[in-house]
């Protein structure tokens, strides 16, 4: 067994565990969307400059998303929360819904979620309304113009406090499918409490690999089951 029982767990993930249930990471060799690169099209001032484009790009990533399913690290995951006896935190940076279709409940979306739209005027969240485009409005307020749920670049990641909580007194913290190009994510292993066991699962070493005492390289799907096992 690779996890001893009981105490409090944090784990974070991005996309490279979605990776093997189909969908691209961000910083893969092919990580471009008709001809723009991904972190192009995701910022606040692309939105400013040229918001059909953006609404394009996020209305085609929800319909691919309608496409595939979670994979066995997802459900691994939600497995390990069901049985664990403590607290178990899922942080994810992924916009998808997968970690949510395959069961956990314990989690949060700290890039935001495909799936929901915000209003500029009155910020309510709201269920993503079909094919979004500039001439949609809130749903809530009706005036707002509604925009992706999407934590870009320069923007505050959501539930920063409760998550540094959980950190703060956690027994384990595990990373998985994370490259720790961005932060604040890339920084929660510093932010680990004091004496916590720190595991990065990868595929390949990330760029803040030497701050975790353990690394496991391989595939989510394979490294995953096995370490929650
Ligand atoms: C597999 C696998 C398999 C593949 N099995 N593994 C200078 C220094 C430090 C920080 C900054 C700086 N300048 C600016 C900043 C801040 C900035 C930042 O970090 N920039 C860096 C680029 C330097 N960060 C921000 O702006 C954030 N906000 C912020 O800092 O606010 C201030 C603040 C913070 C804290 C407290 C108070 C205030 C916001 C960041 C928003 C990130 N948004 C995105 C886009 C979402 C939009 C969308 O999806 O459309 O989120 S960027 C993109 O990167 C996305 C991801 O969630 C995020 C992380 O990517 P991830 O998940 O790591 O994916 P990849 O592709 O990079 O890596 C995949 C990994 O999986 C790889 O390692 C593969 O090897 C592996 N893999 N197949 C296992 N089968």
């Amino acid at each position: 067994m690779s996890l001893s029982r009981g105490g409090s767990l944090v784990i974070l993930t991005g996309a490279g565990i979605s990776a093997e249930s189909g969908l691209r990471t961000f910083r893969a060799a092919d990580g471009l969307w008709e001809n723009h690169r991904v972190q192009d099209v995701a910022t606040p001032e692309a939105f400013h400059r040229n918001p059909a484009l953006v609404y394009r790009f996020y209305n085609e990533r929800r319909r691919s998303l309608a496409t595939v399913q979670p994979n066995a690290a997802h459900e691994a995951l939600a497995r390990l929360e069901r049985a664990w006896p403590g607290e178990l935190l899922l942080v994810t940076q992924n916009v998808d819904d997968l970690h949510d279709r395959a069961g956990s409940q314990n989690l949060l979306h700290m890039h935001g979620e495909l799936l929901k739209a915000r209003c500029l005027a009155c910020r309510a969240v709201v269920a993503w309304p079909g094919d979004l485009d500039a001439d949609d409005h809130c749903p809530a307020c009706r005036r707002g113009r509604l925009r992706p749920h999407i934590v870009w670049f320069g923007e505050m990641p959501l539930e920063m406090e409760r998550i540094y909580q959980a950190l703060d007194r956690c027994a384990l913290f595990a990373a998985i499918g994370t490259s720790g190009h961005v932060y604040p994510a890339a920084g929660f292993v510093e932010a680990a409490a004091p004496g916590a066991r720190t595991v990065e699962l990868n595929l390949e070493p990330s760029l803040v690999a030497d701050a975790f005492q353990e690394q496991r390289v391989g595939k989510a799907t394979e490294l995953v089951p096995a370490f929650v096992a």
